[in-house]
Parts: C-alpha cells; structure tokens; sequence
C-alpha cells in the first residue's frame, strides 16, 4: 500500500498552509495544482515545504504542477480555486468569476479522479459545492464543503476567550449557510460537559454568536486584502483526515440533505459522521423552533445564491 494521494486545487493563501499541514501530519503526498500563469508559484511552495521535511522529520512528497494529469488517482481532493474576498465584498460577490472556475475544476476531478473524496472550500461556499456535485455528478458522501468546522471552530475559540479555558473543551456546533445567517446553537453547547447556558449571560452568549457570524469579515477587514486562511485550512484537513483515517468524526460541514432537518437538494451545514465512506451520514439534532426558524431563514440565503448558479 503506498501513501495517500492529496491534490489540492489552488496554491493561493489557503494552498500553501494546507500544502503545510498534509506534510507535518504525514497524511501522504500532496499535488499542488495552480494556473498557468501561478505554476512557479505552487512548484515553489511545495519545494519550500519538501525543503522543510528533514528538519520536521517527515515523510511527504509534494510538489506543483498547472497539469490536471498530475492528480490523477487522487484519494482526497481539496479545492480552494477562486478569488477571496476584499474589504466591503460579501461571499456573494465572488459568485459569477468562481463558479467559471469551479466548473472548470469540477470537469477536470471528475475525468481525474472520480473516486476522490472531495471538499470545497471556494466561497460562496454552500452555492459552490452545490455547482461542483452538479457538474460532476459524484455521489453525495463524496462532496462535502468546508465551512462549519470553521464557523464552529470560531464559536468555540470566542467561548474559550470568554471564559478563559480551553478551546479544547468547548463542544459547540454551527448550523446553516456560511454567512451572516449561520445558526451557531448555544443551547446544546458544552464546555468541560457543563451546559454554555449555565456558564454565561444571555447577553455574553449574544455577543458570541454575533462575533462568530461576522467572524470572517472581522479578518477581511484585519487583513485589509484577502481573507482568513490559517484557520479555513485547518479545518479542511480535519475532514480529510477523518476520511483518510476512517475516524467516524461528528464535523459540522455543508452535505447535501435529501429531507434532513426538513431540507431536500440543497448543500447546507449540519453535523455529519466522516469516515472511509465520505459523508457517511448527516446527523440531525430535534431543534426548538426559534433554531429551525433561523435555519430556514438561512437556507432561504443559500437558496438564493444556488439560483444565481442556473444549475
Ligand atoms: P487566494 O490566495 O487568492 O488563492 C486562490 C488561488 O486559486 C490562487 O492562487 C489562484 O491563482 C487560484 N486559481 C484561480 N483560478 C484557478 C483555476 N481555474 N484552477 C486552479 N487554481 C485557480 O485565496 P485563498 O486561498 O485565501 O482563498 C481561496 C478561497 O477560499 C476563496 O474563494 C475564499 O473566499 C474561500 N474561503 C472560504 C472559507 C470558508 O470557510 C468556506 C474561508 C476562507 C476563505
């Protein structure tokens, strides 16, 4: 058995700390594939990186490429192809130039590697993992999108700020779109298995959910050109690695319901079980009306940009 196969589809910002984590986490070799016009760039960060493992101690191969030829056969394919946001944009605004290139990615995977289990995480992110399961046509356990290990991850760090413990022990979940109209759930969070409700105000939990709606913008605006990329790679390798590893994770991630929380043919954020076979199953949590309200506003959100993509 030789050693897992991960392409990822994108050397920008995202790419290069993916490129990084695939390699300190040994969970095989890594493809990066770029434009043309970008190929030094991927060929340079991934010599960069393979440069570095001697002095990290591990084993990875990596290198750049612009030649889809280059990630045939790959087990998990990660895509952050497309532009990022800049200051006053929303995720939306990026729909009409990422979804060309995402269906252009999406042809080349499905003639590439049709087996790959395939995670998105070019915005606007649930209309865009919806374009790539269209184009392609793969299984729905075979796509998933990135954006509530994130989301949660943001809820959870903000609780532990709060509170001034751990991260690691604040088991919050995320719901919905990956936007404005995210339903992050208070009400079912625990730290240390103490119930959120118990531990802050109403009025801090408030603020948490509201930071960790506008918790992207916060960085764009920080950055002042491009967008989070430190904590959305991350979260990427957490799903591949619970694919590769078979680990049976609970991640909250976008997977296509088919009647899951009310919701059928659309691409939303739910808790799923990852393992060997993708998206094994999406885990449904008995919400309290005012949760499957806002979630149903979400979805509307979502709706919206999914229209715009005409698939
Ligand atoms: P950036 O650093 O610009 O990298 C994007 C890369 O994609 C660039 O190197 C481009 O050259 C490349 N690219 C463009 N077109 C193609 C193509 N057709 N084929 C292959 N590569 C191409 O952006 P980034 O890495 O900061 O962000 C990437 C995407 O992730 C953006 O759409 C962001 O909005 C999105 N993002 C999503 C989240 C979520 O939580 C869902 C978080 C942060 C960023």
């Amino acid at each position: 058995m030789g050693r897992k196969k991960i392409a990822l589809i994108g050397g920008g910002q995202i790419g290069g700390i993916l490129a990084l984590l695939v390699a300190q986490k040994e969970l095989g070799d890594a493809v990066m594939l770029d434009i043309p016009d970008k190929e030094g760039v991927a060929k340079g960060k991934t010599l960069d990186i393979m440069e570095a493992a001697p002095l990290m101690g591990v084993d990875s191969n990596l290198r750049g490429t612009s030649n889809y030829d280059d990630i045939a056969g790959a087990d998990v394919v990660i895509i952050t192809a497309g532009l990022p946001r800049k200051p006053g944009m929303s995720r939306e605004d990026l729909l009409d130039t990422n979804l060309k290139i995402m269906s252009d990615v999406a042809k080349n995977v499905k003639k590439q590697c049709p087996k790959a289990f395939c995670i998105i995480v070019t915005n606007p992110l649930d209309a865009m993992v919806y374009a790539f399961k269209k184009v392609t046509g793969f299984p729905k356990q075979q796509v998933a999108g990135m954006a509530g290990v994130l989301d949660t991850g943001r809820f959870n760090a903000f609780v532990a700020m709060e509170l001034g413990v751990s991260a690691s022990d604040v088991a919050g979940t995320v719901l919905g779109g990956h936007g404005p109209t995210m339903v992050p759930l208070p009400r079912t969070c625990t730290v240390g298995g103490v119930p959120l409700t118990e531990l802050l105000s109403q009025e801090q939990i408030d603020g948490i959910v509201k930071r960790t709606r506008e918790a992207g913008t916060e960085i764009v605006k920080l950055l002042g050109n491009g967008s989070a990329f430190f904590s959305p790679a991350v979260s990427a390798i957490e799903m591949a690695e619970a694919y590769l590893k078979d680990k049976k994770r609970i991640l909250p991630c976008a997977a296509m319901l088919e009647g899951e929380y009310g919701i059928n043919g659309y691409y939303i954020g739910v808790p799923a079980l990852i393992g060997a076979g993708g998206v094994e199953k999406v885990i449904e949590i008995a919400l309290k009306d005012d949760e499957s309200a806002a979630l149903m506003a979400s979805l509307e959100a979502v709706k919206k940009a999914v229209a715009e993509t005409k698939l």
